[in-house]
């Protein structure tokens, strides 16, 4: 697999915690490694066992690699390793070990709606790149709250929650703020959203997440699928409001150059290149 980078990121989030710093050439498991000693970190919120978080390994034994009740801990990239009863991040080292931030041992379940429309004039015409004469899409993109980087509106697949339901959930919380919203508002917001998240959507990506949380016993996957409104006029014209863990929120124009949280990018890549937008 692909070296992770922002899971060595040097000082762990929410923390002043600094990872055991590991050289490209050190990340593979493989690669014998004597001297690697990285620092033990569990977040104080996770330590509190809020219901979404596991307690600590000993008397806790959690069935590793298989469906645990309504706890998926399945890897989308095949069996992990298990080593003194805690499950090995399938990337390698990140020079940190225990749960950090992340409620699981082994991998915790993500989805990300990419939700795309074309970029239009005034006169509603497709605007095309001055430097790719491709058209040019627009993605649904919020700030995050923890960090204040943009990314997809993603968010966790709750315990026996299906993965369908988490991507228009958690695009409803985050880019619509369906949490603060009222009952009848909030139907309102699913009978706009449901036609174009009932339809297929494009899976762009199933696996590992990059991701700054990620330690070498607990990790972020996800499943990003891209939902398209090719007319522009469907969630196109929704109000966005920012909510739950997002600061902001807005359309924002697909391209190589943005900088974006994790390993999104490489999501936006895939369907920029599907839709034969601009890259
Ligand atoms: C990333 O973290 C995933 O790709 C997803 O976007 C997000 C889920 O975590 P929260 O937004 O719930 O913090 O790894
Ligand atoms: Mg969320
Ligand atoms: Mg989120």
């Amino acid at each position: 697999p692909a070296a992770h980078v922002k899971a060595r990121c040097p000082v762990y989030p929410g923390s002043d915690t600094r990872r055991f710093p590991v050289p490209d050439d050190k990340v593979d498991w493989d690669t014998d490694w004597p001297q690697y000693s990285p620092v033990n970190y569990t977040a104080p919120a996770v330590l509190k066992k809020p219901v979404w978080a596991d307690p600590e390994i000993g008397g806790f034994s959690p069935q590793f690699n298989s469906l645990d009740g309504s706890v998926d801990r399945k890897s989308h990239e095949g069996p992990y390793r298990i080593q003194n009863g805690k499950p090995l991040n399938p990337h390698g080292r990140t020079g940190l070990e225990g749960q950090g931030l992340l409620g699981r041992w082994g991998p915790n379940h993500a989805a990300d709606p990419i939700v795309t429309r074309w970029k239009r004039d005034s006169a509603g015409q497709h605007v095309h790149h001055t430097n790719s004469q491709l058209p040019v899409l627009q993605f649904v993109s919020i700030k995050r709250l923890d960090c204040g980087e943009w990314a997809i509106p993603g968010g966790m697949v709750d315990p026996g929650e299906r993965i369908s339901q988490t991507l228009q959930r958690e695009f409803s919380e985050e880019a619509l703020n369906s949490l603060q919203a009222s009952q009848s508002e909030r139907e309102k917001i699913q009978k706009r959203i449901s036609e174009l998240f009932n339809s297929a959507g494009l899976q762009v990506y199933k696996g590992y997440v990059d991701d700054p949380r990620n330690t070498d016993n607990a990790w972020m996957e996800t499943v990003a699928v891209n939902f398209h409104d090719e007319s522009g006029n469907s969630v196109s014209e929704l109000p966005l409001q920012a909510g739950d863990d997002a600061g902001q929120v807005s359309w924002i124009d697909v391209d190589s150059s943005l900088a974006l949280y994790a390993n999104h990018l490489h999501f936006l890549e895939t369907v920029a290149k599907e839709r034969k937008a601009h890259w």
